[in-house]
């Protein structure tokens, strides 16, 4: 277990704002419970921009970003027992160690047990595997894709058939059964639903396609950008709304379905969308789920009545999906021609054009942009 260090490139976020530089790091051996993983594949998600915009309370810079990537283990810390040194992987920042009171519980997929140190940058004994020049740079979400190899925890990937290619299923490290499982794991979708998913980006489709799976009847695509219509179809909505092209929103979906919707997810992170979620959601039993992630400050403030009259608001992180457990699943699904994976992505770039991946979620083209490490 006397591994070297090795140097690779890594696109560092040197402070908010910045544009993603290109530097020579050097990533330190993995210590007991932790595996270094080169990685192959790595997708963008909204998520890195709004760490890299400056508005994430938990965003700390030097800072190497990424956390929708998939690898192949180089090699591994003493008393790694769940991969080897060749196994493919996907990174989990959902870890799932099996062991700690959240694991444990049957009821949440938030795992616990480095919770505290992942928020801060790093590695669960306190320290940073990145430097450059000496200068040691953080982790991100206990992944930090965004490096040629990189140094997680145990706990904090899946092995998965050899057989998946890795550029396709590292958006199932966090878009895909984000969405995916927000709907038919967290909301629970019924069938015959009626359903609005607001955001129609990565994890809105995925949520689209969590719908179809559990048998909703009615997905109303809702984007302030029309562009996103023709994919929303092509993920099982059955309508399309641009809010900027309707007077209300609210009376406009209440009137659209007798009432309101049985389940709304937002993936916007925007709060204003989520109260106006809220609001469109049916009396008695409709059911709002946040995916979006809101910008440090900034609240969802409601009037009680919403709930007390049987609305409920609910919340899902990496879709509730306990990523050890079943992400293998997922795989072997899409493997076998049951998962929409691949329609995903509608844009590739190289480390040395990272920069352009970011731009592209602003587009409306743009789904998701793979990056070849
Ligand atoms: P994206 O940028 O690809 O897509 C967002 C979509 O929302 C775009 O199509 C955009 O046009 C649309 N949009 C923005 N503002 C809107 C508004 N006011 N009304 C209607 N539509 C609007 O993003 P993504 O990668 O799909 O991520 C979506 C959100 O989910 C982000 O907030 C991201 O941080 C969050 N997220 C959360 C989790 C989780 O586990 N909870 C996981 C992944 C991403
Ligand atoms: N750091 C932010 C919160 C960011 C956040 O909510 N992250 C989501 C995943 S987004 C993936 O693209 C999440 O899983 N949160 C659960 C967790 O434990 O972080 C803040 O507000 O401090
Ligand atoms: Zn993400």
């Amino acid at each position: 277990f006397e591994g070297k260090s090795i140097t690779c490139k890594a696109a560092v976020a040197w402070k908010a704002g910045d544009a993603l530089s290109i530097e020579n790091i050097e990533v330190a051996p993995p210590k007991a419970h932790e595996v270094r993983v080169q990685v192959s594949w790595s997708a963008v998600c909204h998520t890195d921009a709004y760490t890299l915009s400056g508005v994430d309370p938990e965003g700390a810079f030097p800072i190497i970003l990424g956390h929708e990537g998939a690898g192949v283990v180089e090699s591994i810390g003493e008393d790694v027992t769940n991969v080897r040194p060749g196994d493919h992987v996907i990174l989990l920042y959902t870890p799932e160690c099996k062991e700690c009171k959240f694991c444990r519980s049957g009821k949440t997929n938030l795992c616990s047990k480095i919770r505290e140190t992942q928020g801060r940058g790093l590695m669960p004994d306190g320290t940073s595997r990145f430097s450059v020049d000496g200068k040691p740079i953080l982790h991100y979400m206990g992944c930090s894709s965004f490096s040629q190899y990189t140094v997680v925890s145990d706990i904090s990937l899946v092995a998965i058939s050899h057989s998946a290619p890795l550029r396709s299923v590292c958006l199932l490290g966090c878009g895909i059964t984000t969405g995916f499982g927000a709907a038919t794991h967290s909301a629970k979708v019924e069938p015959g639903s009626t359903v609005a998913v607001i955001g129609c980006g990565c994890v809105g489709l995925a949520a689209m396609q969590g719908a179809v799976a559990a048998g909703a009847s009615r997905i109303i695509a809702i984007d302030i950008n029309s562009e996103k219509e023709a994919f929303a179809k092509k993920f099982g909505a059955t309508d399309f709304v641009n809010p900027s092209t309707v007077d209300d929103i609210v009376q406009h979906i209440i009137n659209m379905t007798d009432g309101g919707v049985d389940y709304a997810f937002d993936c916007t992170g925007n709060v204003t969308v989520m109260l106006q979620a809220l609001q469109f959601c049916h009396k008695g039993w409709g059911k709002l789920c946040v995916i979006g992630v809101a910008a440090a400050g900034k609240t969802l403030d409601f009037r009680p009545f919403l709930v007390v009259t049987g609305r409920h608001v609910l919340g899902s992180a990496f879709g509730g999906v306990k990523g050890r457990t079943e992400l293998p699943n997922f795989v072997d699904d899409y493997l076998q021609g049951h998962f929409k994976v691949d329609e995903y992505i509608t844009h590739e770039e190289s480390l040395h054009t990272i920069n352009n991946a970011l731009e592209h979620m602003h587009e409306g083209k743009c789904i998701r942009c793979v990056v070849d490490m």
